[in-house]
This record gives C-alpha cells, sequence and structure tokens, in this order.
C-alpha cells in the first residue's frame, strides 16, 4: 500500500509529465548500472570525456555551455503573493506571473527526450533534520551529479514512505538561453522551478534552491537555520573534537578551510571535514546549536586548488569524480589555473580549443570537481550523525582587501548578528556579472535566502534567545592584501592559528583588546611559531583602522535603510552603539 505522501509523489510526476510530454520517464534508483547507462549516453554527446582512468579512475570531464557556467542570481527569483515577503535583496515575482509567464516555457520542454524522476534525501537518513525532495530532470549530467552530491535514488524513496510531504523540482535544460533563464523559488508551497540552465546551483536544485532558499523558509517557519556554512571539527592533542561553522560567500574559502592541513608546528592537532557548503542548524535539547552537512558530495572550486593548497581536496577527487569546465591534457587529465604553474604542451581549453594564451584561461574561473564526500581522507566519523555536532563558534567572513582584520569576536550573539548582516566581500567567478565589487553580503547568505532579509535577521536574533549555550560568533579575513596587492596572510592550513584562537577564546583561555568593532587578538596569544611573515604584517592584519570604520558605519546606515520598519530594532541600535564607541 503507498502511503498518502508516495501517492502524492506520483500524481505529481503524472501532471508533470503531461505538461512537459517527455517521451519516457525514468525513475532513478542510484544504482551502479544506472550510472553506467547514463554515462555511455553522455559519452555520446562529445561533451562528457572519461580522463584518464589510471590516474583518474572513475572520472569524467564536462563541458557546458559557454553561456551556461555560474549561478544566474538575476534569473532567481523568490515567488510569494507581496513583493515585500520576498525583500529588497532578492528578485520578486509574483505567482500569477510566474504562472502566466514561466511555466508556458515548461510547456514540451521535454519533447523527444527522458524525464528523470531523481528522488533525494538533504540530511543523513533517518534523522530530525532529514527532508526528502523530487527533482524532475531532462539533464543526465544533472542526474549524475545529484547523484553524487545527495542521497539519492532507492535510499530516498524508502524515506518518502515515512516523511508527510516533499519538495517538488522541476528542471528542463530548455535551450540554455541566459535570456529566459528562470529559477523560481515558492516558499510557500516548497517547490521549485528551473529552467534554460544545466549548471550548478542552477540546476542541482538539492543545492541552493532547497537546501538554502526553501529550507531557509522551513527553517524561519520551524525555528532553525539553514546557512551557507561549512562545518569543521577541530581534535586538539588530548584527542577532544569541537566544531566550528563558518559563513563566506561563493568562492571565498569554506571548501579550504573544511578540509584544513594543520602546518608541521601543529603535531597532534588533526582537523576533521563535516561539510563544505551547506549547513542545517537546530537547538538541540542540550541548549547548544547543533549542525548537519545535507549533503553527500562536494562541488568544489578548482582554481588555486592544488596538492599545497587542498591536499584533502586533491584526493577526494581523484577518483569517482565529476570536473566541469577545466582544460584536458594530453595525458586525458583535468588542468586548471594553479594546479600547477602552467599547463603541459598540447592542452585543450575547457571549451576544447587548443590553448594559447590569448584564449583566457585554460579552465572557466567557476570551474569545478564534483566529488562524493566519503571519498575525502579528513571526512568526520560524525558527518552523518542523525543529531549532528555542536557548534562551539560560528565565523563569518569575506574577501576584503583592505578594513577588515583578520579575525575579532563579537561582543554578544546580537552584535555578531549584526556582523554578520553588515558583512561585505567581493563579488567572484561563481555567480554571472562582475568580478571583484565589494558588495553586502549578509551572512553570505545574499542569493540564498528564500525570504525577506530583515525578517532573516529577527530570526537569528530570536535563535539566539533560545541558545542556552551560544557559539561565539566570529568575523575573519583571510584576505587583506599590501600595498602591492600580495595577500598579508598566507591563509590555507595557516587558518589552524586563527581557529585555534578562537576555540580559546571560547574557553576564556585568552585575553583580547576590546576594539570598537569587537575582541582582537593580542599579537602574542596567536601561535606563529615556524611562520613568515612580511615584517608588520600582523600589525596591519590586527588593526583597528577607527577613520575607515567609521566610514562603513555610513554605509551599513545606508544599506540598512533599504529594510525599513521591518529591520529588527536591535541591529540599529547595534550600528547607534558601534558609532558612539568609533566616537
Ligand atoms: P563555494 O563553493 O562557491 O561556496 O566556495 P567556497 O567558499 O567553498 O570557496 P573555496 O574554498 O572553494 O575557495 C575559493 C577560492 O579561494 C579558491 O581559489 C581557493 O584557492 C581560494 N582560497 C581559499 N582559502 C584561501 C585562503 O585562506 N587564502 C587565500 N588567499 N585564498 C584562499
Ligand atoms: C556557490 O556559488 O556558492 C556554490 C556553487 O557553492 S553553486 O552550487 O553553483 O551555487
Ligand atoms: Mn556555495
Amino acid at each position: 500500500m503507498a502511503t498518502d505522501c508516495e501517492a502524492d509523489a506520483h500524481r505529481w510526476v503524472e501532471e508533470q509529465a503531461a505538461w512537459l510530454e517527455p517521451k519516457r520517464i525514468q525513475w532513478c534508483d542510484g544504482s551502479d548500472e544506472e550510472r553506467r547507462s547514463l554515462t555511455e549516453l553522455l559519452e555520446q554527446t562529445g561533451n562528457f570525456i572519461p580522463l584518464n582512468h589510471r590516474l583518474y579512475p572513475n572520472c569524467w570531464l564536462y563541458r557546458s555551455d559557454p553561456r551556461d557556467v555560474a549561478r544566474t542570481e538575476k534569473s532567481t527569483f523568490i515567488v510569494v503573493p507581496e513583493r515585500d515577503d520576498a525583500g529588497p535583496t532578492n528578485n520578486w515575482m509574483s505567482p500569477d506571473e510566474a504562472h502566466e509567464r514561466v511555466w508556458p516555457l515548461f510547456r514540451r520542454a521535454m519533447r523527444g527526450r527522458t524525464m528523470y524522476v531523481v528522488p533525494y534525501l538533504m540530511g543523513p537518513p533517518g534523522s530530525l533534520f532529514c527532508r526528502v525532495g523530487i527533482q524532475l530532470t531532462d539533464s543526465p549530467y544533472v542526474v549524475l551529479n545529484m547523484r553524487i552530491m545527495t542521497r539519492m535514488g532507492r535510499v530516498a524513496l524508502e524515506e518518502l514512505a515515512r516523511q508527510k510531504r516533499f519538495v517538488p523540482g522541476v528542471h528542463a535544460l530548455g535551450t540554455l538561453d541566459p535570456e529566459h533563464r528562470y529559477i523560481l523559488h515558492f516558499p510557500r508551497t516548497e517547490t521549485i522551478w528551473s529552467i534554460n540552465s544545466g549548471y550548478g546551483g542552477n540546476a542541482l536544485l538539492g543545492k541552493k534552491c532547497f537546501g538554502l532558499r526553501i529550507a531557509s523558509w522551513i527553517g524561519r517557519c520551524e525555528g532553525w537555520l539553514a546557512e551557507h556554512m561549512l562545518i569543521v571539527g577541530i581534535e586538539d592533542p588530548s584527542g577532544r573534537t569541537r566544531y566550528i561553522a563558518a559563513a563566506f560567500p561563493s568562492a571565498c574559502g569554506k571548501t579550504n578551510l573544511a578540509m584544513l592541513v594543520p602546518p608541521k608546528q601543529f603535531d597532534g592537532y588533526r582537523v576533521w571535514t563535516v561539510g563544505d557548503d551547506i549547513a542545517w542548524l537546530r537547538i538541540g535539547p542540550d541548549g547548544r546549536l547543533w549542525a548537519v552537512n545535507p549533503e553527500a558530495g562536494f562541488f568544489g572550486v578548482l582554481k588555486g586548488t592544488n596538492a599545497r593548497t587542498n591536499p584533502n581536496a586533491v584526493a577526494t577527487f581523484q577518483a569517482d569524480s565529476i570536473f566541469t569546465n577545466a582544460g584536458l591534457t594530453p595525458e586525458k587529465t583535468p588542468w586548471w589555473e594553479g594546479l600547477t604553474d602552467s599547463p603541459p604542451p598540447g592542452t585543450v581549453d575547457w571549451q576544447g580549443r587548443p590553448w594559447r594564451p590569448e584564449l583566457g584561461p585554460v579552465a572557466h574561473p567557476n570551474a569545478r570537481f564534483t566529488a562524493p564526500a566519503a571519498r575525502c581522507p579528513s571526512i568526520s566519523p560524525h558527518w552523518e550523525d542523525p543529531q549532528g555536532v555542536p557548534i562551539s563558534a560560528i565565523l563569518f567572513g569575506g574577501r576584503r582587501k583592505t578594513l577588515v582584520p583578520l579575525v575579532y569576536q563579537a561582543f554578544d550573539w546580537a552584535h555578531g548578528v549584526f556582523l554578520g548582516a553588515t558583512m561585505a566581500s567581493e563579488t567572484t567567478a561563481a555567480q554571472s556579472g562582475a568580478v571583484g565589487v565589494v558588495r553586502r553580503d549578509p551572512m553570505a547568505m545574499l542569493p540564498f535566502c528564500g525570504y525577506n532579509m530583515a525578517d532573516y535577521f529577527a530570526h537569528w536574533l530570536e535563535i539566539g534567545k533560545r541558545l542556552r549555550h551560544p557559539p561565539l560568533i566570529f568575523g575573519v579575513n583571510w584576505f587583506r592584501v599590501d600595498e602591492q596587492g600580495r595577500f598579508l596572510w598566507p591563509g590555507f592550513g595557516e587558518n589552524l592559528r586563527v581557529l585555534l584562537w578562537v576555540l580559546d577564546r571560547c574557553e576564556g583561555r585568552v585575553g583580547a583588546d576590546e576594539t570598537p568593532i569587537g575582541y582582537v587578538p593580542h599579537e602574542h596569544d596567536m601561535n606563529l611559531e615556524g611562520l613568515s611573515l612580511e615584517p608588520g604584517a600582523m600589525t596591519k592584519l590586527l588593526a583597528v583602522d577607527r577613520a575607515g570604520w567609521r566610514q562603513e558605519t555610513e554605509a551599513i546606515a545606508e544599506y540598512f535603510e533599504q529594510f525599513g520598519d521591518r529591520l529588527p530594532t536591535a541591529l540599529r541600535s547595534e550600528l547607534v552603539q558601534l558609532q558612539k564607541r568609533l566616537g
């Protein structure tokens, strides 16, 4: 006997098929056999190329349409009746417009093609956090990615029978025309529609669409948080592990921090990866904040990733992985900027052209790997724990060439929410549009919050009130540069030094300088042994430039205006207090 939820799912699939008119329907079970047949099918298109099976067993290179290489924020909408419920930072569309203007684009969109029905889980099976999604798609590439990024197929169908509802998502490749690309979210019905893209966050609907936009709304209704955060465990030489969650905008270092390798001076420390992109956080019965990674794989940035910067990522994607928009060497291995000093002779670029410097980069700057989390050498033994892991500290960080210190601590939860709400970062290649422009990206959720950002801030404040043992909140910035534009801080593995100061603060083991923006480390409290920095670098990294911050508060005041009365008064008062402290 089918449960109501299973019956709903079947009925919904039939209804969608009647509109999309696929030639056939294939329910995905997640088996190896299924993977093999999809792979063969894709290889025939010429855009899915088997890599050197000795060096990269079971790995493929995929070339996407050159117009479809990153998330398209201008095509991404929150669909609710009232514009104000989407808020000033989201694109808004009314449900009527969605049905009248966008739904017709899906009509017969799968004609002559196979419609794959992809049941998937977000969250570990059997966990309170666990949810079911069902994505319809006509892209075998999307199916193969969903298979890595989520727990897909039979396991999700079994869970469906236990759940009351699922998140339906309809994805059609269409023509890939960016002018008619739409990624629509209906928080009220927990539904997703996506058309005219096959790339990443636009098309793998479990990730940003469900995992962040829809989940952030569900979390608000149910009293939890869905965040653009990594989760990492730091084990000290005594064998105790504490966990940190960190929100950095796209391509600002989450995967790298989650997979950090301790510098050699830190013998006895181990770093455990729980998640690299999304955290779902709940208040535990003990009054602490507990986090799970709802995903099962990594969709990570290739640029800059190598055996020195991120050996754990390199080991992870050495097998069973998909490389999207990397270059290809004559040895049939993938290549991207930063892997080695220069591409081997005879390398072709991400569009398959023999590479010459005039053609630009070998790999697209947003080229990515899709790899199973279970392959990661640093994967935490607790990464699938149903209750998650307890969070001691939350970090908010971005790319700021100037002003923002390497690390500073918020005075309390409300100040920490203010710190997150006002963070800014330079844009990256992860989204279409200009790169390197500083913009406010509150909690790294600007492109991912499924409702009014002011209400989201209020929700954060509310969660803090309900936490008996809230994590401490910190700001970090690995990206300060000197006058020549060189990074002042070496970053990557060396970031452990900052994490250890953070954990010491959590235990009240070190003092700090009380500055107008928060607590800043005393230089001598940070373990800098074996680190070679430019002379004076540490002073610059920890300085609080009052004049610069006064200017920043003006920019923040202006930014707050857009939220009107909906902005929580606590945040307005945090701004006033900061201004007072700055004098
Ligand atoms: P999304 O997957 O887009 O959400 O990105 P992410 O936040 O996981 O970013 P990721 O860790 O993939 O890093 C993005 C880029 O920043 C890569 O090119 C990294 O090599 C670089 N990067 C990461 N950490 C550091 C760091 O500590 N210092 C410097 N200078 N660069 C870093
Ligand atoms: C991001 O842009 O933050 C990503 C990649 O993690 S994507 O899944 O394409 O959104
Ligand atoms: Mn991301």
